[in-house]
């Protein structure tokens, strides 16, 4: 065991000077959109997003999407806030939540997500209209 310490050691060393972000992808290689923009008014809204890899136009799987906050800044009341719940997704690089949408207007969605094997967080801001 101890004499394999130092290859261990050096390749530590060399992923550590690997993970510049010349060899990682940028956050803005990266890109969540909502599935769907309108959605009714009322309780219950499962709300989609696709993350989606701009460089080969892959699903992003296996991420997480934290920090979440549904408010209604767009329309001027940056304190009207709605829970985010996250649903179990159904496909590669689906995200889906659940919110209630409790006035129609306009909701903005802030999303970061954390993608395996990255270092920048990717960050989004989506506005979604709900209808009366
Ligand atoms: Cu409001």
């Amino acid at each position: 065991m101890p004499r394999y310490f130092p290859s261990i050691l050096a390749a530590l060393v060399v992923a550590t000077q690997l993970s510049v972000p010349m060899a990682h992808a940028a956050a803005s290689d990266f890109n969540l959109v909502l599935v769907e923009t309108t959605y009714p008014f009322g309780d219950g809204a499962v709300i989609e997003l696709r993350f989606i890899d701009t460089r080969t136009n892959a699903p992003v799987e296996g991420a997480v999407i934290f920090a979440t906050r549904l408010d209604m800044e767009p329309d001027g009341m940056e304190t009207m806030t709605s829970p985010v719940l996250a649903l179990p997704g159904e496909e590669p690089g689906l995200y889906r939540f659940s919110a209630d949408l409790t006035m129609d207007g306009n909701w903005r969605f802030s999303v970061a997500a954390k993608v395996q094997g990255e270092v920048e967080t990717v960050q989004a801001q989506i506005v979604i209209e709900v209808q009366p």
